[in-house]
């Protein structure tokens, strides 16, 4: 390290100072000797591939396939999807399973295929194995979806974790989504992405990669049909994509290639075929139903690093309320703790907490609390105390309890791999929950640890329990976040038995939907920080992460008015909707950019809250099915290349389609229609799709159209449930479900089902029982009828 490195960390780590600066330096050395001293460098290697196929022993829904290298074990599971895991890898044990690994399809036969091959065939897909161990994954018409070549494997000579590499192919048109929140997205350029959840250590733009969530998971799309490949390895790796190109009829297309490298892990994979939807609704099958958040975190929430005090928390609401602006939780950083020590509170400048929370939550708003998982290394410290007391901390390879540094300068970290240290860091939140807080943001927890060089995160050689397997870093680090947002979960869910828990965590991995939902992390304040919000979001819900949002107005400086209200108009629309910014940031409220925008803020609010029983049912219709809120275009049609292409507009749910203005200077916009007819929700005119059109986007809004057909549940002036309905185009219908809110316990809700058609110039609702069809038991508003 050079004394520029030297400057850069103390700046880094901003007002903390010199002191903590230092600490950096040091930490940064401990770490790399610790690596030094316990993993060997990985010296000669031995290549090695399957070989060819010697034997097949047919299985319950396939079986295995004897190589000369190698056995590749394949399993049709009852939810339709696929595994295959060489070198007798099995789906067990895994951190991205619900519980169980599904059961296999008895229907599913391993039988011989041509050349020396085998196959098996299942309903949804065809799996073709060759002699030398390519796997084919075809549609049941027989088209080709992806063709993986045999694997490789580096063997360290002196043991060790193998390597290896998976190279795909996949169709010449073909999309790829996915790989946990990429802020370049949502579609996926050629690049190489890393799999190593990471803090980019400051505001981040699209051009920073990786972020906070990686997860080996591709969503990829073409005009054959859709699949999701689910490579189950936590280890740091790499995906290179590269798209095709196709001959323009030339018969020469270029297919495109995944190239998949781990540095460890079993290789083995899920493969999902269908329609987006069925696609996600396997993935969730799989890896786990995604949390409903209570009513209260889908609605507006403002958090601030640096409220510094209760009597600011308390004027920052004063604002909200004294301009009738809704507001529904509150959130506390980091600077509400004393000295920055996790479950702690600086009770001179919070000295209330308590009654702050009492008196809030009569007003209709929560509080949500920062939690950090870096403990702060000082006998004294209670969680420090009991931590060790309870040998909950991670140790590296010589038994010695790891030491890094964080916000509260040298700090330990509990090892949420452990279910007994989860369990004793879930009883922790009693404490905050006495302190009237409602919710929970998990932040750090890539997990990050200051560094004045190398990386910012603890040493790979660092010992985790892994669930009693045992292991290192390098295995633990991308499931560290998803342990302990299980932790939080599950502690709730008995702290507080009536409730459903609030947690969302800014790191992550495949499965963390069980446990709660996320956001962007520290999005960078500029254009390009709003576009990165919104591929981050369509990004995750592709991955079965449908809760997130974006730092409305960017987390770092300044936005223009401009900026602001347009990404205040974008969040409105997402799941996670919440202003946030650092501590040196400019100030995030709406009042704050002048009497323009407040009044176009306040109209975006308003429709928020009348649009809440709308995201009930989305958060509903994504636990039970796997569908995210936001999804992109070409959701219910990917065979629509011009939807696969857009990246600037989304559906929210069935009904909406929202085109946000992304760019400065915009009055009006073009938006690419799907198929159907769409109404402009603010002038009620028709469009037909598919095609482009251009529409009006003044800075008072952003386009919003409704499907003819649908049926939007909203907030009536009174509070009660209504239903906006959407007319049908002449001669056709229409219809779509509606999920009562049940409350922020854990009623089961009931799903309403409603039809529409158009009879002439009239529209008709009716519900649809068991027992037939009935009058809906809510007010109908019908709109879109051109007038008579
Ligand atoms: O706790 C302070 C911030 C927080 O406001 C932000 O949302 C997180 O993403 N936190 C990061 C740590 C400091 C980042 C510079």
């Amino acid at each position: 390290m050079d004394g520029r490195d030297l400057v850069r960390s103390v700046k880094a780590v901003g007002s903390a100072g010199v002191a903590q600066g230092l600490r950096t330096v040091r930490a940064a050395w401990r770490r790399r000797r610790a690596d030094a001293a316990a993993l060997p460098s990985r010296g000669a290697e031995r290549a090695r591939v399957p070989g060819s196929v010697q034997g097949a022993e047919p299985g319950p829904g396939g079986g295995v396939l004897r190589f000369d290298r190698s056995e590749l074990r394949i399993v049709v599971a009852g939810n339709g999807a696929v595994f295959w895991g060489w070198d007798g890898a099995g789906p067990e044990p895994s951190y991205a399973l619900a519980g169980r690994c599904p059961e296999p399809d008895p229907r599913a036969l391993l039988e011989p295929d041509k050349d020396g091959g085998w196959r098996v065939v299942s309903e949804r897909m065809t799996v073709v194995v060759s002699r030398h161990g390519a796997i084919e994954v075809r549609t049941p018409g027989g088209v080709t979806l992806r063709r993986d070549q045999p694997p490789r494997w580096w063997e360290p000579a002196g043991g060790g974790p193998a390597r290896w590499m998976q190279r795909s192919q996949v169709p010449a048109d073909a999309r790829f989504f996915g790989l946990g929140g990429r802020a370049s997205g949502p579609r996926l350029r050629d690049g190489t992405y890393r799999l190593w959840n990471t803090d980019p250590g400051r505001a981040f733009g699209p051009g920073d990669d990786p972020l906070y969530i990686t997860m080996p998971v591709q969503m990829v799309v073409a005009d054959a049909g859709t699949h999701l490949v689910f490579h189950d390895t936590t280890w740091d790796g790499t995906v290179k994509l590269r798209e095709g190109e196709e001959g323009a009829g030339s018969g020469h297309d270029r297919a495109g290639t995944s190239e998949l490298r781990a540095d460890g892990g079993p290789l083995r994979c899920w493969v999902m075929v269908g329609t987006p939807a069925r696609v996600l609704l396997a993935w969730a099958s799989l890896t786990g139903a995604a949390a409903v958040p209570p009513a209260w975190a889908l609605g507006y929430q403002h958090a601030r690093w640096g409220f510094g005090t209760e009597q600011e928390v308390r004027r920052v609401v004063a604002g909200y309320q004294e301009r009738g602006l809704p507001l529904d939780a509150v959130h506390l950083d980091i600077d509400h703790y004393d000295e920055h020590q996790v479950f702690t509170v600086d009770e001179d400048r919070f000295p209330k907490l308590p009654q702050l929370a009492e008196d809030l939550r009569a007003d209709g708003i929560r509080l949500v609390s920062i939690v950090d998982p870096a403990v702060r290394a000082a006998p004294g410290n209670a969680v420090y105390d009991a931590g060790t007391a309870e040998d909950a901390f991670v140790r590296d390879a010589s038994g010695r309890v790891v030491r890094g540094v964080v916000w509260p300068g040298e700090a330990v970290f509990p090892d949420f791999t452990h279910a007994r240290v989860r369990e004793w860091w879930g009883e922790l939140y009693k404490e905050r929950l006495t302190r009237g807080f409602a919710g929970f943001w998990h932040d750090m927890n890539e997990p990050t640890s200051f560094a004045a060089f190398g990386e910012s995160t603890l040493p790979r050689s660092a010992r985790h329990v892994l669930e009693g397997r045992g292991g290192d870093h390098r295995e633990a680090h991308n499931v560290y976040a998803l342990c302990m947002a299980r932790a939080a979960y599950e502690a709730l869910r008995t702290l507080e038995p009536d409730q459903r828990p609030f947690v969302f965590s800014r790191s992550g991995w495949a499965g963390m939907q069980r446990y709660g939902g996320t956001w962007s992390g520290d999005v960078a304040t500029g254009w390009p920080g709003l576009r990165a919000s919104l591929a981050l979001v369509l990004g995750l819900g592709l991955c079965g992460v449908p809760y997130s949002g974006p730092d409305v107005g960017g987390f770092d400086g300044s936005p223009s008015p401009e900026l602001y209200l347009r990404w205040f108009q974008l969040g409105a629309y997402l799941p996670l909707f919440r202003t946030h910014a650092s501590l040196r940031a400019g100030r995030r409220e709406p009042w704050e950019f002048g009497a323009e925008v407040l009044e176009h803020a306040r109209v975006v609010l308003l429709e928020r809250r009348r649009l809440l029983p709308y995201f009930v049912t989305l958060a509903q219709l994504a636990r039970r099915t796997g569908a995210p809120y936001v999804r992109p275009l070409w959701w219910s049609a990917p065979e629509e290349r011009a939807l696969r292409d857009c990246e600037d507009a989304f559906l929210l749910g069935d009904c909406l389609l929202v085109a946000p203005v992304l760019a400065p200077g915009t009055d009006r916009r073009a938006v690419q229609l799907p198929r159907g007819r769409w109404y402009d929700t603010a002038t009620e005119r028709a469009y037909e799709g598919p095609g482009q059109v251009l529409v009006e986007a003044p800075l008072s809004r952003i386009p919003v159209f409704a499907r003819a057909g649908a049926v939007i549940p909203v907030r009536g002036p009174e509070g009660d449930l209504e239903l906006e309905v959407w007319a049908p185009a002449p001669g056709r219908f229409g219809g779509g479900l509606v999920v009562a809110d049940a409350g922020d316990g854990w009623d089961e809700p009931e799903f309403e089902r409603y039809v529409v058609r158009r009879e002439g110039r009239s529209v008709v609702v009716e519900r649809e029982g068991e027992d037939g069809v009935s009058e809906p038991p809510h007010p109908v508003r019908v709109r879109g009828l051109e007038p008579a």
